[in-house]
């Protein structure tokens, strides 16, 4: 007998009191928003009558990305679905620049969302996995007005975070604090379905997820990890290690969580200013949750990524996340240099 979202997400509360039903609505608003967009996603180039969904929206975002018309028709999806419930006080978006307030016209609730709406969107129209990450936190103080500074909290504060990916499945990855969840959608009855609990990463790995084009950038202890890796069975490591990148950070977490392995974007030469490419507040974050929550481990090379204060809202971050006996390894390898 199948269990759903909303079914699990009951019983949890029922059991362990971590999901209020103002965080169980947000949840389930969120998780009928990714549906929506799925359905986007999945209708690809059909799309028409949205336009030409696949190409650019011809707009950059806060990031100076080219924005894809699916970027923003996931955001405003997300914005929507979000205002009216009264669970929320503020939204945040990698597709907006300053944070996007509940309107007077709704009741404001305590949580605030914030969310990568379509993480990996220069795979669109190759037709390659991306997806919807998203992460919760509570305002700091109730009695006060929500402002950005409300969003600037160390991962350790979160109340819940996940993923949506849309690939060959339409998969909803969920933590609240109490290990990691699984949901498929069931497209048939429109809902999505507990497929996997008490997720675990394996950990120790023969497989590294990074951009090898970037390798003439990296610092030293990311050039010695990857090239002891590359030695294989006769190198250091004494075995051999496969490769993947799909370029999609929820795709190549989604495979971590599944069968363990070490993504990493670090810190390089090309934009030294930069603490490396990807987001703190909802990529990093949440995915290094949902990865300590499954067992592995995630830092930024030197320190935990969850414990980072953050002073910005769209600030970035290196990131080293996954199977924990590697990440381990490479966070030693830049402590002892
Ligand atoms: P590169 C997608 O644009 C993204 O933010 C992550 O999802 C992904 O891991 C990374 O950037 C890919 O970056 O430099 O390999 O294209």
């Amino acid at each position: 007998m199948s269990i759903s979202l909303t079914r699990y997400l009951v019983e949890q509360q029922r059991a362990k009191g971590l999901i209020p039903s103002e965080l169980r609505l947000l949840l389930e608003v969120v998780a009928r928003a990714c549906k929506s967009i799925s359905h986007a996603v999945n209708k690809g180039a059909l799309g028409s009558e949205l336009g030409d969904v696949m190409g650019s929206a011809g707009s950059e975002n806060v990031q100076g990305e080219v924005q894809k018309k699916l970027d923003i028709i996931a955001n405003d999806v997300l914005i929507e679905a979000n205002e009216w419930g009264g669970h929320l006080a503020a939204m945040a978006s990698e597709e907006m620049d300053s944070i996007h307030v509940v309107p007077n016209r709704y009741p404001q609730g305590e949580y605030l969302l914030m969310f990568d709406p379509l993480d990996g969107s220069s795979n669109i129209e190759v037709n390659v996995s991306i997806g919807t990450i998203f992460s919760v936190l509570k305002k700091v103080d109730p009695s006060k007005g929500v402002s950005e500074e409300d969003f600037l909290q160390p991962g350790t504060q979160q109340v819940a975070a996940g993923y949506c990916v849309y690939g060959p499945q339409t998969t909803l990855v969920l933590t609240v604090g109490d290990g990691v969840a699984m949901f498929t959608l069931d497209r048939e009855q429109g809902s999505f379905v507990l497929t996997q609990e008490n997720v675990k990463v394996p950990a120790d790995t023969k497989e590294f997820a990074i951009n090898m084009s970037n390798m003439r950038h990296w610092d030293e202890p990311v050039k010695r990890y990857i090239d002891e890796c590359l030695q294989g069975e006769e190198g250091p490591r004494g075995k051999n290690f496969n490769m993947r990148w799909i370029a999609s950070m929820v795709a190549d977490v989604h495979r971590i969580l599944t069968r363990g392995g070490v993504f990493m974007y670090p810190w390089d030469k090309r934009e030294p200013s930069k603490a490396g490419k990807l987001r703190l507040m909802y990529e990093a974050n949440p995915m290094s949750w949902l990865i300590e929550q499954a067992g592995g481990a995630a830092t930024d090379g030197r320190q935990r990524i969850l414990n980072i204060q953050p002073t910005q809202l769209h600030q970035r971050v290196s990131v080293v996340l996954g199977s924990k006996n590697e990440v381990d390894r490479v966070t030693s390898y830049h402590t002892q240099k």
